[in-house]
């Protein structure tokens, strides 16, 4: 039989996130025009003037750089709608872009439908415009209407972001989460809730784009609270004995509006270096090796066939000393610099603690080495190295480890010297 799973587990729809490894986040609105990362809520509508919003030039970038799901701000902490709210007047129907006829919110969907992109939503908690805000329930009542009129309007949205961000206006404040969690899944089924304590993704605790040096998608969720201080670290490293599954997003801002040519060329070589160095798996013409096998169903090829969650290599379970190994086939040596090991997530995170060798030597620090999950690449520090054999040993874990896909990979262009020679 197969192994069984170990709890916590993902839902369906956190595994199709997860998958997705890269997401794009559009911040767009008044905050454009006043070149600000927070409005104050007093800007008039007559700011909102884009001459040359092009949805489909943010589609056209995502698409370019294989991303499958684009997030916009529908709403930031200005207050101000993209969308014709039928609760405020504080939106694009009082700007004087296409006579207050424009619907950003629309324009936004239909275009990466069009690129067969989906979409996700962030609609701000904090609202410095609404004079509701600071009377928790009328405000909560206005924040649930607008949940509601985004997610039935607009489709299918796969991903949804609830901002812990909170100013001094109304510290008291109190927001309505379980009720709005519990509105937004009965209209979209299948969508993922951001917040800092998920409750299907977590904030990753800094906006720098760093996870833990370990980090387990695995939580509590009874320890974080939305917009809490002091909750970063454990945002960042997730917690081995965690009893809910909600793996953590990077979000990293750089500037905003129509997508500079610039940060589109950046986007586009990101995703041609990936697939530069992912593309070939020198392990696949290797032989492996494993320290035991559950049976036919489990063996170690299946670390190099093409699915990276549901076929995975299962030791036994009376044993106690698990390793795989990648060796070269013939006399010519493996050349690498980036190790990429997963585990079949949807039986559960369980690795901990583990060493890897190249001939018998290590070159994966112990303390760089604490944690897998569903993808987790070593970038080798001194460089390219050479050898015949690599090896995983697999020291803690919750459960037996599964692995659904180990990798090894040259980034030709990639010298630890010299991280500034990436060509164009
Ligand atoms: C920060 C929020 O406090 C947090 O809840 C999360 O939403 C995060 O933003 C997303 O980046 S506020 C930021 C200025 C650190």
């Amino acid at each position: 039989p197969p192994p069984l799973p170990i709890l916590p587990l993902p839902s369906f729809s956190q595994l199709k996130w997860q998958q997705r490894e890269v997401i794009m986040f559009l911040h767009f609105g008044p905050n454009t025009f006043t070149d600000s990362e927070w409005g104050t809520g007093a800007e008039s509508p007559a700011i909102f003037n884009p001459t040359a919003l092009d949805a489909t030039q943010w589609a056209a970038t995502a698409a370019a750089a294989g991303i499958s799901l684009m997030i916009l701000t529908a709403k930031h902490h200005d207050g101000f709608c993209l969308w014709p709210s039928k609760y405020t007047t504080h939106s694009v129907s009082r700007s004087p872009w296409k006579n207050g006829q424009g619907d950003v919110v629309e324009e936004f969907v239909t275009a990466a439908t069009a690129q067969r992109i989906d979409v996700g939503l962030y609609l701000s908690p904090w609202d410095r415009h609404d004079r509701r805000y600071s009377h928790d329930l009328p405000y909560n009542e206005y924040y649930l209407a607008q949940l509601q009129e985004l997610l039935k309007k607009y489709g299918n949205v796969k991903e949804i972001w609830f901002d812990g961000a909170k100013g001094q206006n109304a510290p008291n404040m109190s927001y309505y989460f379980s009720d709005w969690f519990a509105m937004v899944k009965e209209l979209q089924s299948s969508i993922n809730i951001f917040s800092d304590a998920g409750p299907d993704v977590r904030w990753v605790g800094n906006e720098k784009g760093f996870a833990g040096t370990s980090c387990w998608s695995t939580i509590n969720r009874t320890s974080l609270a939305i917009g809490a201080e002091g909750i970063t670290q454990y945002l960042n490293k997730g917690d081995p004995k965690g009893r809910d599954w909600v793996p953590p997003e990077c979000d990293v801002s750089i500037r905003e509006g129509l997508i500079p040519q610039k940060d589109a060329q950046i986007l586009k070589q990101f995703k041609n270096t990936i697939d530069r160095i992912f593309t070939t798996n020198l392990a696949q013409n290797c032989s492996i090796k494993a320290s035991s096998q559950r049976g036919q169903e489990f063996g170690p090829q299946n670390v190099i066939d093409d699915d990276h969650l549901w076929t995975y290599w299962a030791p036994k379970e009376d044993v106690d000393d698990h390793w795989i190994e990648i060796r070269s086939q013939g006399n010519e040596r493996l050349r690498f610099n980036v190790v990429r090991i997963q585990e079949a997530i949807g039986l559960g995170q369980r690795i901990g603690r583990h060493e890897i060798y190249l001939d018998g030597k290590r070159i994966v620090d112990e303390r760089e080495s604490r944690s897998i999950g569903y993808k987790r690449l070593y970038r080798i520090k001194s460089g390219v190295v050479c050898g015949y054999a690599l090896k995983v040993r697999f020291i803690e874990f919750k459960g037996v480890p599964l692995i659904s896909s180990l990798g090894l990979h040259l980034d030709p262009f990639w010298n630890p010297t010299r991280l500034s020679s990436v060509p164009t």
